[in-house]
């Protein structure tokens, strides 16, 4: 594996990774590197199986469908901390539904949530890797399907408990790092190229957010040279990257949907646990 010479995803197997990125947790929570990516980390065919079962059970809109009755331009499958935390009680029963529903979803399929936690609990070394809980024991979602049909966009942005959703209450709220890991099940179609997340070496701080606010962030990248990249993937890759660096996802075009399994993470070199949430 060539050295990171400029900021741009670290591909490799598991093992070679972590020859050269001994900590990887760490890597990531320094933005060293913008992301891991494990290529084939699960069998395409089993995200086209998967993709059929969400449709034939109603979980998603066949793309198929013009009938124009459900307009939603992006369906999730899984508990939305950051869509439901505001009530945490509901929050914390719907996540139990999402842990009732995913208990028998993949059956005759690779599990793809146990191929992210597996793949996680390589990168975090000692530390354990689990669904995040509340001090009573109740469980978070532990990841999200999300369907993006034709125009959905993620503009520039972070994802963090504290720093962006400003939750105090909840156990995730210690961690001071945030990470996500995204399994992609299926891109969008496009002539030429496909909708693909783009990261920004770019930690956010307070003095970012009029920019991200105003959504002036492409400009104030491109005045201050900020390096960015392009994570290319294909169904079964999955890739871990920092949520507090700047990134978003171009609008999806043409008829097919982009499909992700998505998960947060919650890290910080003191802690005995990786906490999971979604
Ligand atoms: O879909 C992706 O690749 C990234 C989406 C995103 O912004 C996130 O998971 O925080
Ligand atoms: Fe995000």
């Amino acid at each position: 594996m060539p050295p990171a010479s400029s900021w741009s995803p670290v591909e490799a197997d598991l093992k070679t990774i972590l020859k050269e990125y001994p900590d990887p947790l760490r890597a990531l929570a320094e933005a060293r590197v913008p992301a891991f990516i494990l290529r084939r980390a699960y069998a395409p065919a089993h995200c086209q199986g998967l993709i059929r079962r969400f449709i034939e059970r109603g979980l998603m809109r066949d793309p198929q469908d013009t009938s124009g009755k459900d307009t939603r331009n992006r369906i999730d499958i899984g508990t939305s901390l950051g869509n439901l935390g505001g009530n945490q009680e509901h929050f914390l029963q719907h996540a139990e539904g999402t842990h009732q529903l995913f208990a028998h979803l993949f059956d005759g399929f690779d599990n793809p949530v146990q191929t992210l936690y597996t793949a996680l609990q390589a990168l975090a070394l000692s530390q354990e890797v689990k669904v995040a809980r509340e001090p009573d024991g109740r469980r978070y979602g532990p990841a999200i399907f999300r369907i993006h049909y034709t125009g959905h966009t993620y503009r520039p942005h972070i994802d963090h408990v504290v720093l962006r959703e400003e939750r105090f209450n909840y156990a995730v709220s210690r961690f001071a790092h945030q990470f996500a890991g995204v399994l992609c099940f299926q891109n969008a179609s496009a002539q030429g190229e496909s909708t693909q997340a783009i990261l920004h070496q770019c930690l956010w701080t307070p003095q970012i957010q009029p920019h991200i606010a105003a959504q002036t962030f492409p400009q104030y990248a491109a005045e201050n040279h900020l390096a960015q990249c392009r994570v290319e993937l294909e169904p079964g890759d999955l890739y871990f990257f920092n949520t507090r660096c700047i990134h978003e996802v171009p609008p999806v075009q043409g008829g097919l949907p982009r499909i992700v399994l998505a998960s947060f993470i919650g890290y910080g070199p003191e802690h005995r646990e990786v906490f999971v949430w979604s």
